[in-house]
């Protein structure tokens, strides 16, 4: 039997079994269901073969609390290297691909750059046939979904479970006991394949979902007992019940420490009992496993390893610790202050007294170590684990692991030479830089067929497809003019899908002749969502008061969720939402301009934006982007950057040029060095922005009282107790931004000239790929070898 006939035998059966239909009187959800468990049939069998060829071979795993996977159908597929078959089937029976591909949820278990970053990770690792595999929680609902209300975001929660989800496994028989203070929980893993390209390794995903200990126990509650009973039930499950939606910040609540705490703990009682059962000790437990912490969310995973090793297998604590150092690794994502995650001691010692105990005793081996390498005692208080009624992360993931490693060059530097100078001191051979990546299978690939046709026709090959630097070879046609012109015209065809699919889910009807502004990422004060804001409101009345300012029409587009706690986010979003009424609605400006804030900006909307994009904003304070990764995405698809000189868009800039992309403001020693910043005095120097500034407080915008918009102006001209006036210098960068803006628009008249700079963007995107990165990974920190 061909392939065809057999997939389409197994999704007839999947619709009897699972919904009791035929396919063909099945809805596009229900169509989606029977498709994706008609391709795990054939999938696991092959999963079971390359997990066999891992045997005994040392294997790493990355913790992470996020894993930000988006879709999975249209992914499996390319990377089956089946989607051609099954577009070719479905309209066979009538079914349009694109539908059955919309109906699928995103699975969205992480907030931003670090739980895409892990998904990305995975991707590679597959692909290029290392043995990674991930471990996280099973969020019963996922990041909120964004809708605007009278230009409000109003959030909803993410029941992306609710009509099945067929790409896991539930492997009930490996769940294991994890045991707080105040109970026992029980973690139950769910697993998904990750499948590499060529299908030639499959690892896996696996997530823990949180449950009740003793089903059994429940029932014969009688009635009397029956609430307690259920609050039992309900208070195990919510430990998995819903991802925290704060990107960089941190909540310091209870059930968050018992989130990290569950999977850590369920993800080494797994890899410890599969372990003890093949070795009998856990004395070699390093040779054979390597397990990356991202960020500090799992670092709970030292002390809780430390306490399997010697009070449950009963080690000796130095021969723990060595295991310990030499098993783990740690990424840091960022430098910002208060996402240094701190715990109360009160709260571990009320939830983890245990964990606790072993955290002192880890702090007190600390300071001796410190003093016999010569640390004087009065600069002990520096490096304590252990400080101020808190618990430092950070410090703790320094001291437990072999690697620290930031994610950009210019944010390792600031670790080594600023923020961990001093643990740099003591341990530099533990410091190192891993410059993060994406993945081009879901980023050009998946998103961009027809850039990705293009490529290969040009280069006479697909091998871009697993070695992304063969790009470099598209720089023979830069001059090219009929490539240009084919380039162009690609570039058209994204824009003009993404404003029909805009039209559809918006209602608003955008000119696909405008250049396409896209600025697209979480909102946050430092990555200054407000600075394209102010320019974008000083252009409209510049362009009220000069109707012929020469000027290509732009439409300036913007995606962000903010968190629902984060105050100022949310009027930064109000904000440009009621600029966007403004400029929108007035027919004098005659469409030269137009903002569009898409709603619920998520994996699936940016696979739809990043190729339609014809100017990747990357405007962040510098210092404060650790990395970025939407940067590499719009370079791939060939967009240059506006933007500073802040995290990866360094590197982005040194690959490509500084000549083709556009790059403005402060930087680091800029920064560092500015004395006596007075906003106030600034903001009436420079022509146009007072007007901009004072629009958010002299009654040209309504914030419905809610006050945020003068909480917007107090930031930036007054301060606030915890920061100073304008301390994500968006005054100060005002100018330059501008400034950059109209080299901008001057660029886009050569058409050409502008085509010849994506290009070259695109062919030097090469070094962006996370193949590259978890090779590093994997070679310099892991050292784990391909099947
Ligand atoms: C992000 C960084 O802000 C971003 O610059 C980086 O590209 C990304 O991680 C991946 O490394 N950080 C987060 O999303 N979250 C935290 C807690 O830093």
């Amino acid at each position: 039997m061909k392939n065809k006939e057999v997939l389409l035998e197994r999704m007839e059966r999947y619709a009897l079994t699972t919904f009791g239909k035929r396919v063909d009187d099945l809805n596009n959800n229900e169509k989606y269901v029977v498709l994706a468990k008609a391709l795990m049939e054939e999938i696991v069998p092959q999963w079971l073969k390359s997990q066999e060829k891992f045997a005994g071979k040392k294997q790493a795993y990355y913790l992470s609390a996020e894993f930000l996977m988006g879709r999975a159908l249209t992914n499996n597929l390319i990377n089956m290297q089946r989607k051609k078959e099954v577009e070719e089937l479905l309209a066979e029976l009538g079914v349009d691909y694109n539908q059955i591909e919309d109906a699928e949820e995103d699975a969205a278990l992480g907030n931003g750059g670090l739980g895409r970053l892990a998904a990305c990770f995975l991707d590679s690792a597959a692909t290029l046939d290392y043995p990674l595999h991930g471990y996280g929680i099973r969020y019963q609902y996922g990041i909120f979904k964004q809708k605007f209300i009278d230009g409000f975001q109003v959030e909803e929660g993410d029941n992306w479970l609710e009509y099945g989800e067929p790409w896991s496994i539930r492997k009930g028989l490996e769940s294991v006991i994890v045991s707080f203070a105040d109970g026992d929980v029980k973690a139950v893993p769910y697993d998904t394949p990750v499948i590499g390209y060529g299908q030639k390794t499959i690892n896996t995903l696996r997530l823990w979902q949180a449950e009740a200990v003793k089903e059994f126990d429940f029932q014969a509650f009688n009635e009397q007992e029956y609430d307690l009973a259920v609050k039992a039930k309900n208070d195990a499950e919510n430990i998995s019940k819903v991802l925290y939606p704060n990107d960089s910040t941190d909540e310091g609540k209870l059930l968050r420490l018992k989130q990290q705490y569950f999977f850590v703990s369920a993800s080494l009682q797994d890899l410890v009992r599969k372990h003890k059962a093949k070795y009998n000790t856990l004395e070699n437990f390093h040779k054979l496993h390597a397990i990356q912490l991202n960020d500090t969310h799992p670092a709970v995973a030292i002390p809780e390893m430390m306490r399997i090793l010697t009070k449950v297998e009963g080690l000796e604590w130095s021969k723990a610790w060595e295991i310990v150092v030499n098993t783990f690794a740690y990424t840091n994502h960022t430098l910002l202050a208060e996402a240094l995650e701190q715990w109360s001691i009160k709260l571990y010692k009320k939830l983890l007294p245990e964990i606790y105990t072993i955290i002192e005793k880890i702090d007190g081996q600390l300071k001796k170590e410190l003093l016999a390498k010569g640390v004087e005692a009065k600069e002990l208080d520096k490096y304590a684990i252990i400080h101020n009624g808190n618990i430092k992360m950070a410090w703790l993931s320094i001291y437990g692991t072999k690697s620290t490693n930031g994610v950009a060059q210019l944010h390792t530097n600031l670790l080594i030479n600023q923020e961990l100078n001093h643990w740099y001191k003591i341990y530099p051979e533990r410091f190192n830089n891993k410059t993060n990546g994406i993945t081009q299978r879901r980023w050009l690939l998946q998103s961009n067929p027809e850039l990705s046709n293009f490529i290969t026709e040009l280069l006479g090959s697909d091998a871009w497809i697993t070695n992304l630097t063969e790009l470099k070879k598209l720089e023979k046609f830069a001059d090219d003019q009929s490539v240009l012109q084919r380039f162009m015209e690609i570039k058209k065809m994204k824009k003009e899908q993404l404003a029909a699919y805009i039209k559809r889910v918006e209602g608003i009807d955008i000119d696909t002749n405008s250049i396409f502004d896209i600025q697209i990422k979480r909102l946050h004060e430092y990555k200054r969502q407000l600075l394209k804001a102010f320019y974008i409101l000083d252009l409209y009345y510049r362009l009220k008061e000069n109707p012929d300012l020469d000027i290509i029409p732009r439409t300036f587009i913007f995606g962000a969720k903010a968190a629902p706690g984060y105050f100022r986010a949310k009027g930064i979003i109000k904000f440009i939402n009621e600029i966007a009424k403004l400029v929108n609605n007035d027919k004098e400006i005659s469409g030269k301009i137009k903002v569009v804030f898409v709603q619920n900006y998520r994996v699936s909307y940016a696979e739809k934006l990043f190729p339609a994009a014809d100017v990747s904003e990357q405007i962040s304070t510098a210092g404060k982007e650790a990395s970025g990764t939407g940067n590499m995405k719009f370079m791939l698809n060939g967009a240059p950057t506006i933007g500073t000189y802040d995290g990866a868009n360094v590197e982005i800039v040194e690959e490509a040029g500084e000549e083709n992309n556009f790059i403005f403001g402060l930087r680091v020693e800029d920064i560092a060095a500015l004395k006596d910043y007075n906003p106030k005095e600034e903001y009436k120097k420079i022509k146009g922005l007072q007007r901009v500034v004072d629009s958010l407080v002299d009654g040209t915008f309504d914030d419905g009282k809610t006050g945020m918009f003068k909480e917007l102006h107090d930031a930036l001209l007054i301060g606030a107790s915890w920061h100073k006036p304008d301390h994500y210098y968006v005054i100060k960068d005002f100018e330059s931004y501008r400034e950059a803006q109209q080299r901008v628009n001057d660029a886009y008249k050569d058409r050409l000239g502008w085509a010849r700079k994506c290009w070259i963007n695109l062919a030097n995107s090469g070094k962006f790929s996370s193949d590259r990165t978890i090779d590093q990974y994997a070679k310099e920190i892991w050292e784990i070898e391909k099947a």
